[in-house]
């Protein structure tokens, strides 16, 4: 028993997270630019702009933008057959509405994929990851508007068309279920509820949109180009029953439904009959325009992407609660977390992969899964993470045992954050995920240089072996 021999082993980034450059060569203010990174439990704070004398951890991040060359030497060291990237939408239309892209926008994204197929490695690229432009927030109030979704259509357009011959596999937005999720959908839909405003409407207001718009990105890069595949992807909080009492099980159903609600309208392109309970059980109200049924049907995914990171349990009895930088749910005895409160939970891996196989029966891709941290940097340049080894070791070895034994069609696997970068729940360089260390620092101070963690090898040697050293290291 092996992992298939085209499994895709690699990292994922996002461009708000990891490029820096915030407005360099034409660049236009995101949502993600005028968020105020905080400090550990301190909630951040939204501006309308940049305010002078604040530092931003994300203006900078770790500088992909300037350091693309040493990075993907990295990723190419390590033997990534992929890199899950993102394209910054602000660096391409720098105000989501402007006559014509940005050209110095597009010629690095260029520059990214030439120096990604030198090695080799594949892209994976997510349209809209946390960072649309702000002005559409200001002008449009962002996703609850249907002009959104001509925006992010065209915006898609341009850029598939462009990199028609060097991306294959595309993701349309990242996390789209954390709009429903969160309490915060700043950071998926660029939304701050007015004070008149059903929360619950515009959710399904907005995920309509976004759906729409997911949907016609793939109708129109299917003309563009045909061997395009499509993913959607979803974040995935495992829920469990707390105890065997069934109305437990009832609850812990019930919580999954927002992310199967996304996940029925990507695969069977409509809404279906889960996704009414969800719609019901929020008592939401959203408006469909005639031809909007058919756009679903016509813009299913090829396959679905996910992130994982941690479960949670559901009871109707007062339970502990955890709360992880989306979603929030109950804390389980038997789980460990880390030093953020994510309960670890690798075994809930396989359960996430064998769920979705189960429902949907198309290949399925692990976008995000990682540990964030605090790591040292030795004085010899070493960082000594072995508890990031042992976390992925468990949790490969639980995927592992979901393709080998439970025959789950799985397409790849990208650690989250493979170089550090800037968290997107806390605004933090301090919690660190990746397998090269970025000398930065949550106050402005760090060279940026960059230094190989153990992780790094021990990466390296599961690729070199598609994933059998997880077999001699049991
Ligand atoms: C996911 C996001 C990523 C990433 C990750 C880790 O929800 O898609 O952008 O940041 O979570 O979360 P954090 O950065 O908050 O630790």
């Amino acid at each position: 028993m092996s992992m298939p021999e085209n499994f895709l082993w690699g990292g994922a980034t996002a461009a708000n997270q990891y490029e820096g450059a915030f407005d360099t060569d034409g660049k236009g203010l995101s949502i993600a630019d005028v968020e105020r990174g905080s400090v550990k439990g301190v909630p951040r704070t939204i501006d309308e702009t940049v305010k002078e004398g604040v530092f931003y951890p994300s203006h900078t991040a770790t500088d992909f933008y300037h350091h693309y060359k040493e990075d993907i030497a990295l990723f190419a060291e390590m033997g990534f057959k992929c890199y899950r990237m993102s394209i910054a939408w602000t660096r391409i239309f720098p105000n989501g509405d402007d006559a014509k892209p940005n050209e110095a926008g597009l010629q690095f994204y260029d520059s990214v994929f030439d120096e990604l197929h030198k090695y080799g490695i594949e892209p994976v690229v997510t349209l809209h990851h946390y960072e649309m432009p702000l002005n559409l927030v200001k002008k449009y109030g962002a996703w609850r508007n249907r002009k959104l979704v001509d925006l992010a259509v065209r915006y898609a357009k341009v850029v598939m068309e462009r990199y028609k011959e060097k991306v294959k596999y595309w993701l349309t937005f990242n996390e789209i279920n954390a709009l429903v999720i969160s309490p915060r959908p700043w950071h998926q839909a660029g939304i701050i509820y007015g004070p008149d405003e059903n929360p619950a409407d515009v959710k399904l207001q907005a995920s309509h949109h976004q759906l729409l718009a997911s949907a016609l990105t793939i109708i129109e890069g299917r003309k563009i180009n045909p061997e395009f595949q499509f993913g959607c992807m979803l974040i995935y909080p495992l829920s469990y029953a707390y105890t065997c009492k069934p109305t437990d099980q009832i609850l812990a159903r019930e919580k999954m439904l927002r992310t199967y609600y996304f996940g029925d309208v990507h695969v069977r392109g409509r809404y279906t009959n889960s996704c009414r309970t969800f719609q019901e059980s929020i008592s939401g109200h959203f408006t469909m325009e005639p031809g909007d049924d058919e756009i679903l049907k016509e813009g299913v995914v090829d396959f679905i992407a996910f992130s994982y990171y941690f479960s949670q349990v559901e009871s109707d009895e007062p339970l502990m609660e955890l709360v992880g930088n989306v979603a929030k749910g109950g804390k389980n005895p038997y789980l460990k977390v880390t030093e953020w409160g994510w309960q670890i939970d690798p075994v809930g891996l396989r359960n996430a992969l064998n769920n979705l196989y189960d429902r949907y029966q198309i290949p399925l891709f692990i976008v995000e899964n990682g540990m964030g941290a605090i790591d040292r940097l030795e004085e010899d340049g070493t960082v000594h993470d072995d508890y990031r080894i042992f976390y992925l070791k468990e949790h490969l070895s639980a995927m592992k045992d979901a393709v080998e034994i439970d025959h789950v069609d799985l397409m790849g696997y990208t650690m989250w954050g493979c170089t550090d970068l800037v968290s997107a729940g806390t605004g933090e360089l301090r919690k660190r995920y990746g397998f090269i260390y970025v000398d930065q620092n949550d106050d402005g101070s760090g060279t940026m240089k960059r230094y190989k963690k153990d992780s790094f090898y021990w990466y390296q040697n599961l690729i070199r072996t598609n994933g059998q050293l997880l077999d001699q290291e049991e």
